[in-house]
């Protein structure tokens, strides 16, 4: 029997990254000593796993900093179309794999680490995720950079670096503990500080009226220090930049007519001030309306605006000439796409920019604002809608209160003008929401205040267009008319460039993360372990079928989760998920969908044939029509033989023996007050079920090849292009770079 093959050598077989050239290794190794010694200062008799992969990450980073100074210098140089992606999340992941493929070093170091007596895949799982999002909106972020550095965009990622990122999650006694993400414990090889290009963001204070108008006064400063993130293009010598701000207490802070004499406790409490950046709050689809965030929110979005308008300042288009400042151009050269309403301060600040620093009129002011900022929508869950206190904003940030005040009065005056005693409109299509207490709806600041309006999948952009409030916005010609706000921009999947692995197994699609405090999600975590128990302990199943809660899901996880799956189930009730993120990725890498007819399941479908998926349940309509008639969840359990045994044990603590009532609030839910009415799909997703089953094994593999040839529509490039084009209108690739080392124009 022959000698199985090394990891390393089953790489070089399947050579899909190509031939290293014998220079390029000798180059690499080179480097790694180099760095090992004088950027870790460690031998190898000394050197830890880490230190070779800092060793490695700095090897391959130095292929990047020609291309990224180069690249940062043409956009100088050509002036183009700089889109700015702003975002409170960016889930990264790791970035040593991606920055080597996009490269072409991966064949180079893989060789060049073998040839050192030490193993490529081994050093990439040294490295921590990024971990910056909780799920979709950051990861959609996350490729949304990349790909518009393939296609060749001047692109700004723009965010928090938060110093602590997601939870990590461990499983205790099948409940789930949350750790905090420490994760720059170590370093961060790939982020590089920029102190030189701190900025000053305004916090409280108060609004004093001056003969040059309004001036904002007496606020606390808090210093925006930026971290700046390489982000390559796949090999086209473009590498972006994404900046993360975090947040440094100013040297005099506390230390002026309030704390004379207290020096120790003013140095202590620069803490509060940098608590700005400290964690990411780990709340998907849900508002939490705490003072931090919003601290979060306007912070990101007031260095970010300054960063902006110094870099169009000093472009050809921009005011090189102080007196006669113009921003005409500036929404010919700024695009500015809001990730969600988390940065929608943007709008009301960069308002407060125009006005109040730069001295221009409201109506000019106001369509800069509009034609520069664009909106995408990820949800119409009401729970994850924010709605921001108006005592919040008197406090914090009290001049936007009052150009927010000003947006809506004009927007009102034009809602009456068309509908002349329509009160009732009126209220529906304010930004402010009456009630105790008062609140700003971001959402509509965000309709109003851009130019263009987008869902994340088109069944969930027709529902923004036709079911939620912004109807109101979106179906009137008349505030149309400047540009068409809503259009339908799909959603994009990462291409994970990893090898189909040949393992087939079923991954019960359950890999949640319960944000903390979250109650029901976290009683759902153990259920679904506490079933484990039962069922992989059962003698007759338990050696066939095997219920796993996969620990701590995140990007790193589904790069090896995913490839690996069979089934992929995305079975929310229609209506209810905006896209869904996993659903296309799972696609893309094969695995065959059981879904309902929600999110991007319904172009998913369209594109493969939906004979090739298994779609079962309520459509949209159906809920709709459900919702009408009231929905009924005893009339299923008692009806269904099948799903009332399966309630019935979960009451009866058959999963729980020792506490037989543990998931009584779960079952109550299910029973009296389920919004999602997931008994009312149960029989639909059974008998779907056993298709599935019949199938397995049998004409499966085709379908999967169907499933994958169908799925080129889900890739992030399809729809960042998209969006260049119809948000943004800027044609892929207008900017090329020039390989390192050439010779300049
Ligand atoms: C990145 C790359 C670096 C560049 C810097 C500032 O760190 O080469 O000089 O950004 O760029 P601007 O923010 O001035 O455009």
């Amino acid at each position: 029997m022959s000698k199985p093959l090394t990891d390393h050598e089953k790489r070089k077989q399947i050579s899909v990254r190509g031939i290293a050239g014998l220079g390029d290794v000798a180059e690499i190794k080179k480097s790694f000593n180099r760095h090992l010694h004088f950027t870790l200062v460690k031998d190898r008799n000394v050197a830890t796993p880490r230190d070779y992969y800092f060793a490695l990450a700095h090897t391959v980073r130095d292929h990047l900093v020609g291309r990224w100074i180069r690249t940062q210098q043409y956009y100088y140089e050509k002036d183009p179309k700089r889109i700015h992606y702003l975002s409170l999340e960016f889930y990264m992941g790791r970035t040593l794999q991606n920055t080597m493929i996009n490269l072409g070093l991966q064949n180079a170091c893989d060789e060049a680490i073998y040839q050192l007596g030490l193993d490529l895949e081994e050093l990439e799982d040294i490295e921590e995720d990024a971990g910056l999002g909780n799920g979709g909106l950051g990861r959609l972020a996350a490729c949304f950079l990349d790909s518009m550095a393939s296609l060749g965009l001047a692109a700004y990622g723009y965010g928090i670096r938060y110093e602590f990122g997601i939870f990590n999650q461990k499983i205790t006694n099948g409940w789930q503990v949350e750790e905090a993400d420490d994760w720059l414990r170590y370093g961060n090889p790939w982020e590089k500080a920029r102190p030189e290009y701190m900025l000053p963001v305004h916090f409280y204070g108060r609004v004093e009226h001056t003969n040059e108008g309004p001036k904002w006064v007496d606020t606390q400063v808090v210093l925006a220090m930026p971290y700046d993130t390489p982000v390559p293009g796949y090999k086209n010598n473009t590498v972006n930049t994404m900046r993360l701000w975090s947040a440094k207490a100013p040297n005099d802070f506390n230390l002026q007519e309030f704390n004379v004499g207290d020096y120790i406790q003013a140095v202590l409490d620069r803490n509060l001030a940098e608590n700005i950046s400290r964690v990411l709050y780990p709340n998907d689809n849900f508002f939490e309306g705490k003072e931090l965030r919003l601290k979060q929110e306007y912070f990101v979005v007031a260095a970010t605006l300054q960063d902006i308008m110094r870099r169009f300042k000093s472009s050809k288009f921009g005011c090189r000439d102080p007196v006669r400042t113009s921003f005409e151009a500036f929404p010919e050269k700024v695009a500015i796409q809001l990730n969600d309403t988390h940065p929608a301060l943007a709008i009301p600040e960069l308002m407060r920019n125009l006005l109040d620093i730069e001295q221009l009129d409201w109506e000019k002011a106001w369509e800069i604002t509009t034609k520069t900022c664009a909106y995408t929508n990820h949800t119409v869950l009401p729970e994850a809608l924010e709605r921001w206190p108006i005592y919040m904003f008197e406090k914090l940030l009290p001049r936007h209160l009052q150009i927010i005040y000003e947006i809506n009065q004009r927007h009102l005056d034009r809602v009456a003008a068309l509908y002349p005693g329509d009160s009732d409109r009126l209220r529906r299509m304010s930004l402010i929401e009456e009630g105790n207490p008062k609140r700003i709806n971001m959402a509509h600041l965000c309709v109003v205040g851009s130019h263009a309006v987008n869902g994340v999948a088109r069944i969930h952009s027709d529902i923004v267009k036709t079911t939620v409030k912004l109807l109101d916005f979106v179906n009137d010609e008349m505030f149309i008319r400047d540009v068409a706000k809503v259009k339908q921009v799909y959603i994009y999947v990462v291409v994970f460039l990893k090898v189909l692995k040949g393992i087939f197994c079923v991954v019960l699609h359950c890999l949640l993360q319960a944000a903390p405090g979250y109650h029901m999600a976290k009683m759902i975590i153990k259920l679904f372990t506490s079933v484990g128990e039962v069922v992989n302990h059962d003698p007759v199943v338990g050696d066939r079928l095997k219920v796993i809660f996969l620990e701590n899901y995140r990007v790193s996880l589904a790069e090896k989760v995913i490839p690996a799956a069979d089934l992929s189930e995305q079975i929310s009730t229609a209506g209810t998920e905006a896209s869904g993120t996993g659903n296309m990725k799972f696609m893309l890498n094969g695995a065959l969908t059981i879904g309902t007819m929600d999110g991007a399941n319904v172009e998913m479908a369209e594109e493969a044939g939906e004979e090739h998926l298994f779609i079962f349940g309520m459509r949209v309509e159906d809920v709709e029509a459900m919702d009408k008639a009231g929905y009924n969840a005893s009339e299923y359990y008692e009806r269904l033989p099948e799903l009332k045994q399966v309630i019935d044990q979960i009451s009866a603590g058959f999963f729980s023996p020792k506490e037989p009532e543990l998931f009584k609030d779960i079952v109550n839910m299910l029973m009296n007050h389920d919004r999602f009415k997931v008994f009312a799909d149960y029989e639909a997703y059974i008998s779907c079920q056993e298709k599935v089953n019949e199938l397995y094994r049998v004409k499966w593999t085709r379908k999967v090849i169907r499933n994958i040839a169908a799925s080129g529509k889900f890739s992030s490039d399809r729809t960042i292009a998209e969006y260049a084009r119809e948000i943004w209108g800027v044609e892929p690739s207008d900017v090329k770079i020039p390989p390192p080392n050439e010779p300049r124009e």
